[in-house]
């Protein structure tokens, strides 16, 4: 049995993030079915949902789904608003909303554009009901300072604080205290427990493990037998709502960004289409007061299939025009070298990445990292 020392640790996510952040400048759409897009730019229905506000969801609209079946659940509802994604402005958006999170505990680490952890143990000193006061000052002023709402989730850990979020969206707050762990994770089916996925879900079912309860029971060395030494007994941990990972600021590994092509190419005619992308990633990389060791290009063919490209420089930068340079020197070669191999690309990317932060005066190494804890997901 592994004991873990007593922890409160609070899990934000934003409610329908993107499109939440349009019902912000547009008010009137709060209403309506909405939904995010992104449009591949080839024809006006092309392209994949990023995500949809709860009237829309309710109507079957989800994250991933073709624009074109979207449109198609929400033919009756002339009403419906089909909006494209502006990355930037949420970027924005949630910069702030970090910033107001992190200072309600200085363990933070960001997983994603719309979603945090903070460890508040030092401040509660382990009180539950405190810890509570602190989800619900944080949702107040995230709604104050943006006009968003979000699910928080207060656990013992990482694990139960995000599925507790989870549980109750949009706009919940649920508090699971370490003595309610068992009550409140065994009677959910196997699929809801994070790190399970849907090759693991079937697998369980057919071992009869149906919820997770049903696997925290369930004898360990069956479980090595199926999933390997390691992977078994921490889905048994899993199961027993036991996670010892900390709460940590997150450093930033890479930085892409990537378009879709107005047509297929076959040559090297869009090196000005990359040429936002590069100042983009200059950018983002200045705004961090950071270099990149490492400049790599991204190509998607029009099967879909991606080929990567990358090299490493033997200096640190941040330049564009450098970055840029690179990169249409990476995809030449790509060209030159694909010869016989004939394909087309459909959409082009950047990736920067061997990140480092130029040392701010006065700071050692860690501090310098633990202010890199943006980490962007999309
Ligand atoms: P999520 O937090 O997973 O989803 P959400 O905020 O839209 O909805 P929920 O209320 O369930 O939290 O993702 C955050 C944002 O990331 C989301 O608003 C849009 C983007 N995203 C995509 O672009 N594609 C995807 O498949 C997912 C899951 C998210
Ligand atoms: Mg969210
Ligand atoms: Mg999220």
């Amino acid at each position: 049995m592994i004991l873990e020392s007593p922890r409160v640790v609070i899990s934000i996510d934003l409610d329908y993030f993107f499109a939440q952040c349009e019902e912000i400048r547009r008010p009137e759409l709060k209403s309506k079915p909405l939904v995010v897009c992104v449009f591949s730019g080839r024809t006006q229905t092309s392209g994949a949902v990023s995500t949809a506000n709860y009237v829309a969801r309710k109507l079957g609209v989800k994250s991933g789904m073709p624009i074109l079946s979207a449109k198609r659940v929400l033919a009756q509802h002339k009403e419906a608003e089909f909006l494209p994604i502006d990355h930037d402005y949420y970027e924005r958006v949630s910069e702030r909303v970090m910033q107001l999170i992190k200072s309600h505990s200085p363990i933070f680490e960001q997983v994603s554009i719309d979603e945090a952890f903070i460890d508040v143990t030092d401040s509660t000193k382990t009180d539950f009901e405190v810890g509570k006061s602190i989800g619900l000052k944080i949702k107040e002023e995230i709604l104050d300072a943006e006009k968003l709402t979000c699910s928080v989730g207060i656990g013992p850990n990482k694990l139960i604080a995000k599925m507790a979020a989870d549980h109750k969206k949009p706009d919940g707050l649920v508090v699971i205290k370490p003595e309610e762990v068992s009550a409140f994770l065994s009677p959910m089916p196997i699929g809801k427990l994070i790190g399970v996925g849907p090759k693991s879900e079937s697998k369980f079912e057919k071992m009869g493990i149906k919820t997770i309860g049903d696997l925290s029971d369930f004898d360990v060395n069956s479980l090595s037998d199926q999933f390997g030494k390691n992977l078994g007994p921490s889905f048994k941990r899993l199961a027993q709502g036991l996670d010892t990972d900390p709460v940590r600021p997150r450093p930033i590994e890479q930085l892409s960004r990537i378009i879709t092509l107005k047509k297929d190419a076959e040559s090297l005619w869009f090196g000005d289409e990359l040429k936002p992308l590069s100042i983009y990633l200059s950018d983002k990389l200045k705004s961090l007061n950071a270099k990149c060791r490492v400049v790599g290009i991204i190509a998607i063919t029009s099967e879909l299939k991606t080929k990567n490209k990358a090299r490493t420089l033997d200096h640190l930068t941040n330049s564009s025009d450098e970055i840029l340079h690179n990169c249409l020197e990476l995809f030449q070669g790509f060209f030159d070298s694909s010869g016989i191999e004939v394909f087309r690309i459909r959409r082009v990317g950047i990736r920067v990445s061997g990140i480092d932060l130029e040392k701010a005066e006065g700071k050692n190494e860690s501090e310098n990292q633990s202010t890199l804890t943006r980490f962007l997901l999309f």
